[in-house]
């Protein structure tokens, strides 16, 4: 099992530099930033990140191909990956409809965009005139004017079709679960789009993007997730909660809080043991373990341990490195 972990770039950047040091010297395999226009900019992140570390692999967890030209977006990730001596993974998504609303930018066919975003990027990867007519991405003779190197090129998939995708044309899938229910699922996905492009599932490294809270005291992990679990639980698609028991009512009630503030009602119990346990990775180190080995037998070859991480990031980070990487 391989080791990430996200930072959301809501913080200042040189405070993720400073955990991102600490994450690499814990024994982490990856580090994952993730990507919106509101917070700081993911490639000046990933810069820093890169002159401030020496092994760890460096991602953005994810872009989208509707803020840049695919063009600019190759040239950002082939800077990080030059700075860092070859580290650099381009993970992409097609991000969510309301940010771009926001920004007046059009969201239209997002698998097409995707699809077609990741042609042209492994084109300008090779050092080559991209030529491409797609429906939505075409280029005329673009050329990177240096070497950008093999960058690998991960997918943010949650649906049943990006999921095929990523399976066709990706190196890895960054899936927003930690349950062995919803990897059953995934893995069955991936693997029809594996199949169908002559892959082998060894070609796609299959990631449990996860909220995950660790704390040696089970109920100081638990409070910690709370209020991640409950932004997920009200953003999800009633099937997952189906597939989970939960029923999807619970999304008006608890999206309801949130609209609110009323964080007292999120954290007083409609937040539930079955929502925790469908929605984060949490607990005691052992408990994590134990949960970290249901995933692997699905499948799952690395997990990201993403928000809260832990009630204080710094133990967490260290627990980790002890408990799990290293135990
Ligand atoms: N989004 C961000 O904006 N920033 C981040 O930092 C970020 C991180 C992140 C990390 C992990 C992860 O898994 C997701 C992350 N996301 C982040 C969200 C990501 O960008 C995507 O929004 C999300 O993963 C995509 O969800 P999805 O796989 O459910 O895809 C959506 C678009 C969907 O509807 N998929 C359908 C499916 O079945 O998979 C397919 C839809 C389809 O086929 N559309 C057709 C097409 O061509 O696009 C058109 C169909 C028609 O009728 O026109």
């Amino acid at each position: 099992m391989a080791y990430g972990i996200e930072f959301v770039p809501s913080d200042p950047v040189l405070k993720i530099a400073h955990y991102t040091k600490m994450a690499e010297q814990n024994g982490f395999d990856n580090v994952w930033i993730t990507d919106h226009y509101n917070n700081r900019d993911v490639y000046t992140t990933l810069a820093l990140l890169a002159a401030n570390t020496n092994t760890i692999k460096l991602g953005s967890g994810v872009t989208n191909p509707y803020t840049r030209n695919v063009a600019v977006a190759a040239s950002s990730i082939a800077a990080v990956n030059e700075i860092s001596g070859g580290r650099a993974i381009l993970g992409l998504g097609p991000g969510d409809k309301a940010t771009f609303d926001k920004m007046g930018i059009e969201w239209v066919k997002p698998l097409t965009m995707t699809r077609e975003t990741v042609s042209a990027l492994r084109e300008l990867f090779a050092g080559k005139p991209v030529n491409q007519k797609g429906e939505l991405v075409s280029l005329s003779g673009a050329q990177m004017a240096f070497a950008a190197g093999d960058i690998p090129i991960y997918l943010g998939v949650q649906g049943p079709k990006m999921l095929e995708l990523a399976g066709k044309i990706a190196d890895g899938a960054l899936i927003n679960a930690s349950h062995p229910l919803d990897f059953e699922v995934a893995v069955k996905e991936i693997k029809k789009g594996v199949d169908s492009a002559g892959r082998s599932m060894k070609d796609v490294d299959v990631t449990a993007y996860a909220c995950f809270s660790i704390d040696k005291k089970v109920d100081k992990a638990l409070n910690a997730a709370k209020i991640v679990v409950a932004f997920i639980v009200a953003g999800s698609p009633p099937m997952v909660l189906e597939r989970h028991g939960i029923d999807p009512s619970v999304i008006g009630t608890i999206g309801g809080a949130i609209a609110k503030g009323d964080f007292g009602t999120l954290m007083g119990g409609a937040i539930t043991t079955e929502m925790m346990d469908a929605f984060a990775i949490y607990g005691t180190p052992a408990d994590c373990v134990a949960r970290i080995d249901e995933l692997m037998k699905i499948g799952v070859t690395q997990v990201v341990v993403g928000s809260p991480i832990g009630p204080d990031k710094e133990k967490a980070i260290k627990l980790i490195g002890k408990e799990i990487i290293g135990g």
